[in-house]
């Protein structure tokens, strides 16, 4: 596309945004004002990625109902668009202007030892999961991968899980490899991410499919690596069970084993650099698939609840998906402006704190 083509596409996406206003809310909406894309309009990053502006917010100028509506194209976007991002990262991670300019603080991974089993009895929780994501530095971010990138991310991932040792042993498989029966099997076992996701889709998340794509995992199926879904690497540690203990261990030894062959991009001020803001800083998530039949009768409670702890509420099909019979998904809602170990922390508490609330309902 020429750099008038790009002019015309941002003005008409921005257009459409205010022409729908009373339908669009996403931070992208409320950022990106006329100064702003007018500055930004013809900008680029560095050659050859050459990011415009509008590859970053085509998502969300298309799909109106988007809560961020932004995606980094490459590590560069967050610099070279610093005024629209800024806002935006600091509003969704709720972090206040007057604090310090580093965002994210330094790795650190705690005391391991204080992450227990939530729930030794088995009668909440079905599974619990980390993950974190890492993008390989020197790389553009999914929406500007060349075919050959995703190649070469591919490989490097593949290369660098041949040094994993004890039960983090496992395979590699690309996706083009798995027939979709297979795949579709792989998925509701929540060891596979499928293609699917339209604000994905719209950032260009699914070019090239599949090349590139595919999932390393130990036959116990509790360590996963996802290569180029949203991120070059999705990084994940599972059990069947309440013990997120032993998932943040297995995936802290994970990420160091793939830390001596690969380096990953970070920002000074971010933190870990992932595709989209909401996960920058510790890309974080620690999640627990969880029944907790009557505290979910009264949504209204448990919203509140999940507010007040700072929880995220999701269906157990993945992000976007609806709660079925009073199984949800539960995890930290924050990413950045705190470490791994204090937002892990922040799960169990949270986590404990709703058996509590269960309990008391029984
Ligand atoms: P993310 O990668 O941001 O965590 P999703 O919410 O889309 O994204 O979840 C990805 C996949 O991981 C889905 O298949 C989801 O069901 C699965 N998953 C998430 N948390 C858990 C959990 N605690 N136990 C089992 N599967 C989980
Ligand atoms: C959006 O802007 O709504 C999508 N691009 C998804 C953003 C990430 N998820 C989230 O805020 N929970």
């Amino acid at each position: 596309k020429s750099p008038e083509e790009y002019q015309e596409l941002t003005m008409a996406g921005y257009k459409s945004l205010i022409d729908d206003e009373e339908n669009v809310s996403s931070l992208l909406r409320k950022y990106l004002t006329p100064e702003l894309l007018e500055e930004y309009m013809l900008v680029t990053t560095s050659s050859p990625v050459d990011a415009y502006l509008y590859d970053c917010a085509v998502s969300g100028f298309e799909h109106h109902d988007s809560a961020v509506g932004i995606y980094a194209a490459d590590a560069e976007s967050y610099d070279v668009f610093t005024k629209l991002f800024e806002p935006i990262i600091r509003e969704y991670h709720g972090q206040e202007e007057n604090e310090s300019d580093v965002l994210q603080k330094d790795i650190d991974w705690g005391n391991v030892d204080e992450i227990e089993n939530l729930d030794a009895e088995r009668k909440y929780i079905l599974s619990a999961r980390i993950r974190i994501a890492r993008n390989i530095e020197g790389l553009p971010f999914f929406a500007k991968l060349t075919e050959k990138q995703l190649i070469e991310v591919e490989d490097k991932v593949r290369a660098a899980t041949e040094t994993m040792d004890g039960e983090l042993i496992g395979t590699y498989l690309t996706l083009g490899d798995i027939d979709s029966e297979t795949q579709q099997e792989m998925v509701k076992r929540h060891i596979l991410f499928q293609r699917g996701d339209p604000y994905l889709q719209t950032a260009g998340c699914y070019r090239f499919w599949p090349t590139g794509r595919g999932v390393y995992h130990n036959p116990a199926e509790t360590f996963l690596i996802w290569v180029n879904e949203e991120d070059h690497l999705r990084i994940i540690s599972m059990a069947q069970c309440g013990d997120l203990g032993d998932v943040y261990q297995r995936l802290v030894t994970g990420l160091q084993e793939l830390e001596k062959n690969l380096t990953f991009a970070r920002h000074p001020s971010y933190g870990n650099l992932s595709a989209c803001p909401t996960n920058l800083g510790t890309t974080l998530r620690a999640s627990v698939h969880i029944r907790l039949p009557l505290l979910s009768k009264d949504e209204e409670r448990l919203k509140a609840m999940a507010e007040e702890l700072s929880l995220q509420i999701r269906g157990t099909g993945g992000e976007h998906t609806s709660i079925e019979d009073g199984v949800m998904d539960i995890s930290n809602k924050r990413r950045l402006g705190f470490t791994e170990f204090e937002l892990v922390k922040s799960l169990q508490d949270g986590v404990v704190a709703l058996i509590n609330a269960e309990e008391e309902l029984e």
